[in-house]
């Protein structure tokens, strides 16, 4: 990461090119609108070395984006950091099985060979939030270190395959990318209808989303399942 950067930073500084940005296979990944601010999604994470990292992903007032507000509480010393941390195709397997939640949710196919460039999060991996936003600091270790920021590429419709609700997860990684806990997003709140029911209306993206008429989660998981395929280097991140 410091590499990279500085990388640019010379690239840039000299005049000569710079580390141009990866863009995905279907486009960079287009605004999300139509993200209530009424419902919230949650992630409680933790593991033998991960005392808790909890994330709340809440639509906005206008709807476009996520804020991501998350929390990293207790993380074992003897995992280096900073950590990152992702949004993740699947659920957790059984026993906690963090190799189960596959790759990082990137339904336009960029790949993670070029690291994200944070200056252009639109061709980031959507669910790459520490490559977004800066990985989770250190300080977790001792006491609580908390980050929030709105990501404008997350979804909270269901039809859209940026959704991060129902089958995805988070993985908290160490600096050197072990899988060191996971856990699943589910839905906290919906104060529209019950718990359960969106507003789907016109709840697409901006752009062109590739989706195809049909469920959108099984739209979504096989949109996927051609990424983790494409990209089976990621399975071992
Ligand atoms: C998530 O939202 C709940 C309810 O608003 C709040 O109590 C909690 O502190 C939030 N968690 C984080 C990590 O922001
Ligand atoms: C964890 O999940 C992966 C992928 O599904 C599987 O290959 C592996 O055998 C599982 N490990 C354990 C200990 O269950
Ligand atoms: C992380 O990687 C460094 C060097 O790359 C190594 O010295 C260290 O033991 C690794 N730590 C863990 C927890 O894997
Ligand atoms: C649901 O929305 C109503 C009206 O906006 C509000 O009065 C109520 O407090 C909300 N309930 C929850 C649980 O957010
Ligand atoms: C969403 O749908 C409502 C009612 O169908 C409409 O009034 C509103 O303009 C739509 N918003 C967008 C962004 O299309
Ligand atoms: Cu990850």
């Amino acid at each position: 990461m410091h590499f990279f950067k500085s990388a640019a930073a010379i690239a840039l500084l000299t005049g000569a090119c710079v580390v141009s940005a990866e863009t995905g296979e279907k486009g960079d990944a287009p605004v999300t609108t139509g993200n209530s601010d009424r419902i919230v999604y949650e992630a409680f994470v933790t593991s033998d070395d991960v005392e808790s990292v909890r994330l709340n992903f809440t639509g906005t007032e206008d709807g476009v984006g996520v804020l991501v507000q998350a929390c990293f509480t207790g993380i074992s010393s003897s995992q280096p950091g900073p950590y990152p941390y992702h949004v993740h195709d699947f659920v957790v397997g059984p026993n906690g099985n963090c190799t189960a939640t596959g790759a990082h949710l990137d339904p336009y196919l960029r790949g993670e060979v070029t690291a994200c460039d944070a200056d252009a999060p639109e061709t980031c991996q959507v669910g790459d939030l520490s490559g977004k936003y800066g990985r989770a600091s250190e300080d977790a270790r001792e006491g609580t270190w908390c980050t929030s920021y709105i990501d404008k590429y997350l979804s909270l419709n269901s039809d859209d395959v940026s959704f991060i609700g129902n089958d995805r997860s988070i993985v908290v990684h160490n600096v050197n990318k072990t899988r060191i806990a996971c856990g699943n997003i589910v839905l906290a709140t919906d104060n529209f209808s019950g718990a359960g029911a969106y507003p789907s209306p016109n709840a697409t993206s901006t752009g062109e989303p590739p989706i195809a008429t049909g469920g959108a989660t099984r739209v979504g998981a096989s949109g996927l399942a051609l990424g983790v395929i494409l990209g089976v280097g990621a399975m071992l991140l």
